[in-house]
């Protein structure tokens, strides 16, 4: 595998909106970015991916762009934009940002244009077609709810397709002058000095068409989007031609939001010469998910979360990088979710923590992930902003849940678990902000922020930064990030262990995935102790007692 820039950084996502509101008015802006770029220094990050903050009615937090060219007044300016990048720059941090080209919003002028003129140029950006009384061209569903189809505005005898909300009206990847006018704008950023792009849910940009219905996997008679995926063939033609014209020439970090590719594709995506410079692992977030909705999903467990990890790693073994996550911005807190109820403990958050990040490929942080930051559960549906968690309310109640049965699921996965604001310090609104915050502060915020770990040698905050600073070892490079992941005592329960094999290095990650001590066979002599997330390390001979949610990262001889 060729060696890239960016192999061995650490990456880290910031959802502007909840992350620090510098001016007061409840939204976290870019100059709240701005003036955190010192903390992300300190903690060691290299690569920095700001969801979307161009101009946006909001709809969907940002991800319904209206202008790919100018940041949004509520984030701040397009010079803070380039304050940001060139003061990142400084501290050796590449600004990556969100590129969302499945679907603009409602309001971009594009949309407009072909609102005004269906049958023009700008018709033929989207996808819009003639009704045909009360049918529709097929049964698929929206990611939000609802059918994909539309009336479009101004014209009852026309609809449109939007694979999310209705505000997100799909951009046709089928006509090259919409895909040129992409390419274009892809290129104007790239310019300006960013390291790169994470690319939002591109998989969906390659339609099946003619429009077909498949079947239907609820009582709605309509089927999920992810079915279309799955069917959908000759993507690779536009992410090729993207990377050819865009992502190459820069030589810029890209990640994919890719979801339902095949294994033997995957080196198509994320090979030495694939699409993107890598793509997220999801194999553990979408762990028993269920087409019938959120209700429906059961917790995941220590076991399978190790299984999901494995599996993930074998696929890719050695001729790519997959960004590893615990969570993002539409997941929940990744200690809220892996670690089972009541055992979530400041150890096994560095535990869960460890796992993951030292697992082959790119870590990807999540703000506040690096304090243990946590779900926050409402008492009422009244109280969710997500829009996507509101429509999982609804689909709970119309599948015959009690209004608690359906809330328990949604305080379960809503993407608000990992909006509420980042935790700075115990203080109001826990230093987010001065004004109003835009999501309610989770109350535990007096005992999770940053202030209260920054100085604590045992916090989950300065366990993160030896984790990456272990991970910049360069003596250590062949293993920790070249060499391949290779499972250790699988069979051994809630035992999480793995070697990370190198050509001149051996380490073996052992994680105690339980409140109950257990015994560990040695495979040989330990060289060194390299992580320990607790004070002590029982290691006698060839074996290892770890104490409950023990993790021992280990140098073999
Ligand atoms: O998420 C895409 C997403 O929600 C996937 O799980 C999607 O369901 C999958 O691609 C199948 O269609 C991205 C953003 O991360 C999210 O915040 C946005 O709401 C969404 O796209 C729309 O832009
Ligand atoms: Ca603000």
């Amino acid at each position: 595998m060729q060696k890239k820039w960016w192999h061995g950084k650490t990456a880290y996502q910031i959802y502007p909106k909840s992350f620090y509101d510098a001016n007061g008015d409840g939204i976290g802006d870019l100059r709240g970015v701005i003036e955190k770029l010192d903390y992300l220094q300190e903690l060691g990050v290299e690569i920095v991916w700001l969801s979307p903050i161009y101009c946006s009615p909001l709809a969907d937090q940002g991800y319904d762009i209206s202008d790919y060219y100018n940041i949004d007044p509520r984030f701040g300016t397009m010079a803070e934009m380039d304050e940001l990048i060139a003061k990142a720059k400084e501290r050796g941090i590449g600004i990556v940002m969100d590129l969302v080209v499945n679907h603009c919003s409602d309001e971009h002028e594009w949309f407009r244009k072909a609102c005004q003129d269906p049958d023009g140029p700008y018709g033929k950006f989207f996808y819009i077609v003639d009704r045909d009384g009360e049918h529709l061209p097929c049964n698929w569903r929206s990611a939000f709810g609802g059918s994909v189809w539309e009336p479009l505005p101004g014209h009852p005898d026309k609809l449109y397709l939007h694979t999310f909300h209705k505000k997100q009206p799909d951009l046709n990847w089928e006509n090259p002058a919409m895909r040129e006018e992409i390419y274009k704008m892809i290129n104007w950023w790239l310019d300006k000095g960013l390291a790169g792009f994470r690319i939002d849910a591109i998989i969906n940009i390659k339609k099946v068409l003619p429009f077909r219905d498949f079947p239907a996997d609820r009582a709605d008679g309509l089927c999920s989007i992810s079915t279309m995926n799955y069917h959908a063939k000759g993507i690779g033609e536009f992410l090729g031609e993207m990377a050819e014209r865009c992502f190459n020439p820069h030589n810029a970090f890209t990640a994919g939001e890719v979801f339902y590719v095949s294994d033997d594709r995957l080196p198509d995506f994320i090979g030495d010469h694939g699409y993107f410079s890598s793509m997220f692992d999801f194999n553990e977030t979408l762990c028993n998910a269920s087409e019938k909705g959120w209700y429906d999903q059961k917790p995941i467990t220590p076991e399978q979360y190790k299984a999901c990890c494995f599996e993930s790693q074998a696929k890719v073994a050695d001729f790519g990088f997959m960004s590893n996550i615990i969570e993002n911005h539409d997941e929940p807190r990744g200690v809220s979710r892996y670690i089972p109820a009541g055992e979530c403990t400041v150890r096994g958050k560095k535990m869960l923590g460890g796992l993951n990040f030292l697992l082959r490929g790119l870590p990807f942080i999540y703000q506040g992930q690096e304090l243990g930051m946590e779900n926050m559960a409402v008492s009422s549906i009244d109280e969710v902003d997500d829009i996507s968690a509101r429509d999982e309310y609804q689909v709970a109640l119309n599948a015959g849940c009690t209004q608690q049965e359906a809330l328990a699921a949604v305080n379960m996965f809503s993407r608000d678990n990992a909006r509420t604001p980042y935790q700075w310090d115990d203080g109001p609104n826990a230093g987010f902000t001065t004004g109003t915050p835009w999501l309610h502060v989770n109350p535990n915020c007096k005992e999770i922020n940053l202030a209260a770990q920054r100085n604590d040698p045992d916090s989950v905050y300065q366990f993160y930064r030896k984790l990456i600073k272990l991970r910049k070892n360069a003596d250590l490079e062949d293993a920790l990030i070249y060499g391949i992941t290779v499972p250790y005592r699988v069979e051994q329960k809630n035992l999480m262990a793995y070697f990370r094999q190198g050509e001149q290095h051996k380490v073996l990650v052992l994680g105690n995935f339980q409140p109950q001590a257990q015994t560990v066979p040695l495979p040989g002599a330990v060289k060194k102790i390299l992580l320990n997330n607790c004070g002590t390390a029982a290691i006698t001979g060839d074996t290892a007692e770890l104490e409950g949610y023990q993790l021992l990262v280990l140098e073999m001889a």
